[in-house]
This record gives structure tokens, sequence and C-alpha cells, in this order.
């Protein structure tokens, strides 16, 4: 195993945290998919924090070189990324194998940050086994981290009749494993019950994955075991079963099509707007900017 250079990844991650869309560009050149990507979803408070630092845990146990990265939804008056996920994740930031990285959601309305794909891109060219993906799921988000990563973890909670519904709406059917956090609150027996019932219902014919539904608390060391076998299993099943072409092309469009919203946001930054300019005018103005290349 390669070792890691954690200061060298530090700096090209802050680099590419600022980086305009040129810059992302040049900084994208030689990276290839690399390591195995775990998304793990859901609201906030939900507990998923403290569940990646205990499912990390088990990974590096197992002997892999793992990276966090914890997109924090930033409060938007101060722009600021709560440090929270840092704490909660300290018992094993001390582990050489591992890589913590919070960034903060500003901007992106998908409720990931903008460059997430750019620091995905860039954890590939470090010799990571396993990338562990922290982000809110507001909707917006389950999609868009969907196709970023290789394994999707919803975490639900008791008491959450609106994820239920949400679910039954098909919004939350694309997760590949499911987990009832706070497995200690009452409520999770029923919220188990009932997310199983709809995976029943939604179960296509023919799938040969069936998703599971875990549950685990802070005080339960199966459920967190249990955890760790699902995702196994599952990143076994991909290898057998995935569609490696569709897969690419799905991040490759997630990654231009954020590269193209920060172009055009790039351009009407720069471009002061006159108001003797008519609408039309203008729009032809920043479709010839963008057609004339990005970055300056
Ligand atoms: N009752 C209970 N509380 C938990 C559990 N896991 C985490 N928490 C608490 O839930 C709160 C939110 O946890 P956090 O990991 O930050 O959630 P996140 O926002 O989803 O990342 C914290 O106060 C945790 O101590 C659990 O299994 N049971
Ligand atoms: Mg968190």
């Amino acid at each position: 195993m390669r070792p890691l250079d954690r200061r060298a990844l530090g700096r090209a991650l802050s680099r590419i945290a600022n980086a305009s869309v040129a810059e992302s560009l040049a900084g994208m050149q030689g990276t290839s998919p690399n390591a195995y990507r775990i998304g793990m979803t859901g609201p906030p408070g939900a507990g998923k924090s403290t569940l990646i630092g205990r499912f990390a845990r088990r990974r590096l146990d197992g002997g892999a070189q793992v990276a966090v990265v914890a997109i924090d939804p930033s409060s938007p008056l101060t722009h600021g990324a709560i440090l929270g996920d840092r704490i909660r994740m300290d018992h094993i930031a001390d582990n050489l194998r591992l890589f913590i990285r919070s960034l903060a959601s500003r901007g992106a309305n998908d409720g990931l940050a903008d460059n997430i794909a750019d620091v995905l891109a860039t954890l590939d060219s470090y010799p990571f086994d396993e990338v562990i993906l922290e982000t809110v799921g507001v909707g917006q988000a389950e999609h868009a981290v969907r196709s970023l990563v290789d394994t999707l973890v919803l975490v639900l909670i008791p008491e959450s009749g609106d994820q239920i519904q949400a679910m039954k709406a098909g919004m939350l059917e694309m997760a590949d494993v499911y987990v009832i956090n706070k497995a200690d609150l009452p409520g999770a027996d029923k919220i188990a019950r009932e997310i199983r019932a709809v995976l029943k219902l939604k179960q296509r014919v023919g799938a040969s994955w069936a998703p599971p539904v875990i549950m685990t608390g802070a005080a339960d060391a199966n459920g967190i075991a249990a955890l760790d076998e699902a995702v196994s299993r599952h990143q076994a099943y991909l290898r057998n079963s995935t569609n490696t072409e569709e897969v690419q092309r799905r991040r490759l469009e997630y990654h231009l099509k954020s590269l193209m919203i920060r172009s055009v946001a790039e351009i009407l930054a720069r471009e002061t707007n006159s108001t003797a300019e008519s609408l039309h005018a203008a729009y032809a103005r920043v479709v010839e900017s963008l057609r004339k290349g990005i970055g300056r």
C-alpha cells in the first residue's frame, strides 16, 4: 500500500475547494476511478457522523485505507461549516490510514458542495481503498449522491413518518442499504417493518439485489457489524454485476453539469449588468462568453 501524503492531499483539496472552473479542469488530468465509494445520507441529526465514525473504524480494522468526506449544511448567514462531525469522529482521527475532510454545502442547490465531484476525483489520485461520503438528504441530494457513489446507505431514524411518505412517493427507493439508526429509541421496529414492506412492493422483478434494512444504535455492536457486512456484500455484488460504463457515464454527467453551472455562475459574477441591455442581448452575451471558453 502506497503511504498517504496527508499534507499534499490537504493542500490539493484546499486548492480544489477554491478553484475556478479552469483550475478545476487543469487539476482533473490524470485521475481515474479508484476507490470504492460509500455514500451515507439521511436527515440532519440522524446520527450519520456518529455511525460513520464507528463504521470507518471497522473498515480500518479490515486493513483498508479510508477517506471520509462530510458535507456540512452551512448556515446561509455565516457560510460556516459545522465542526461537530469532526469531533464525533475524533476517536478514529489519529489513525494514519484515515483521512477526514469536512466541506461546506454552500452554493450547490442539490445539498452537496459545488466542487464535490472535483474533490472525489482528487481523492482518486491518492491511494484510498474506500471513500465514505456523508451528506444530508434533502430530496435532491439523494439523486446527486446516487450518481457519485457505488453503494448508497440511507440512514433513517424512528419517528420519521414523513420519510416513509417520501419513500412511498418514490424518492427514497434508490438506496442499496437502509439503516434505522438510534434503534434504542421507541418506534424503531415499526419503521423497519414499514420500510421492509415498501421495499417489498418496490422490488423489481428479476432484481438480484434486495436492499437490507439494518437496525443500528450507538450502544449496539451487532448493528454496526451487520452494516459492515451488508456494505461488503453489496460491494461484492457490484463487482459481479456493475455496468461500469453506465456508472462512469452517470459520474461524468454529474461532473460536467456541476462544471457548467459553475461556469455560468462565474460569467454572471464577472459581467456587470447593464440596464441598457435587453434580456435577449444579455443572454446572447453570456452564451457567447461560455462558447469562447471558460475561465477567461
Ligand atoms: N439516542 C441516540 N442518539 C444518538 C445515536 N447516535 C447518535 N446520536 C446522537 O444524535 C445526535 C446527532 O448525531 P450526529 O452523528 O451528529 O448526526 P448527523 O447530523 O446525522 O451527522 C448527537 O447528539 C448524537 O450523540 C444513537 O444511536 N442513539
Ligand atoms: Mg453529520
